[in-house]
């Protein structure tokens, strides 16, 4: 495994990056990206959380958490059974050290979503970007960009699963040789379709492994059991080829029979698929 060079971008990028976050149009990008570090994180400053935000956490972990069983594969279930938020926005440094001993990650607090590169540079080094602002109240139900509940409850847990723990690394190394081959779009469907949005084959029926599915009450039932979802079998060149929808729930899902097969299928290297993708039409869900 190639040791990821410093993906941190010139600071001509980052101005860039910085000037695209805040002018895009007037819903600028939420975090505060004004003190990040050159690798773009910040500090998880607990004491700014305020009595009405943890109580927000309380009630959108109680909400998920209930809808769970039956929903949620076995692995994220059991790994959940180990962690202990419910009653409070997690430190990430009390999590970072069961996270370090289970399977060498380290959770990265950052303002929010962040230049492609950069994230894959921290997945490459197995490093978790998570975002430390919550939604407001008024989002409780649905929130635009990925928050600390989505970020932590949906994509923390399976963290502390070997395989996709060594799945999300090999995806950030990936992507920065995606990205020279300018071959982003491909992986980010993969990312969508498998980290965010995947379904797997558990003994007991199809479950919900995608952290966008386990963070959200209305897809989570609307994608393990409503009968207008479609399910797929997981097929890599599809995946690729078809184009997702970031402001609804999903139209097609693919399944996965197990974290091996998504670790198998994806561990070769990708440079003679994007070429022949890019004679294949795109797909829309
Ligand atoms: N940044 N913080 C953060 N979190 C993400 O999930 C994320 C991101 N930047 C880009 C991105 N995801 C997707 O475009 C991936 O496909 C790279
Ligand atoms: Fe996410």
């Amino acid at each position: 495994m190639d040791t990821p060079r410093n993906t941190a971008p010139q600071p001509d990028a980052r101005a860039e990056f910085l000037a695209t976050v805040a002018s895009r149009s007037q819903h600028g990008l939420r975090g505060d990206y004004s003190n990040m570090r050159d690798d773009y994180t910040v500090e998880q400053d607990y004491a700014l959380y305020t009595p009405q935000q943890q109580d927000i956490w309380r009630r959108l972990y109680r909400r998920q958490h209930e809808l769970l069983p039956g929903r949620a594969c076995a692995a994220f279930a059991s790994a959940l059974a180990r962690l202990d938020f419910a009653d409070a926005i997690p430190r990430f440094d009390v999590v970072n050290e069961q996270l370090a001993v289970a399977t060498n990650w380290q959770l990265v607090p950052v303002p929010g979503l962040l230049p492609d590169e950069v994230f894959f540079g921290h997945l490459a080094a197995r490093r978790f970007p998570v975002t430390v602002w919550i939604r407001a109240p008024e989002e409780f139900d649905y929130i635009v960009e990925p928050d600390i509940f989505h970020d932590f409850f949906g994509h923390v847990p399976l963290l502390f699963d070997s395989r996709i723990a060594d799945y999300l690394q090999a995806y950030g190394l990936g992507g920065l040789k995606a990205k020279r081959l300018d071959a982003l779009k491909y992986l980010a469907r993969l990312y969508w379709y498998t980290i965010e949005f995947g379904l797997v084959a558990d003994p007991d029926g199809v479950r919900a492994y995608g952290a966008g599915i386990l963070s959200s009450p209305g897809e989570l039932r609307h994608a393990v059991e409503s009968p207008d979802a479609q399910r797929e079998r997981f097929d890599l060149i599809r995946v690729m080829q078809t184009r997702y929808l970031i402001d609804d729930f999903q139209k097609v899902y693919f399944v996965v029979d197990s974290f091996d097969q998504l670790f198998e299928e994806t561990a070769p290297d990708f440079s003679l698929l994007y070429r022949a993708l890019e004679r294949l039409p795109e797909l829309d869900p």
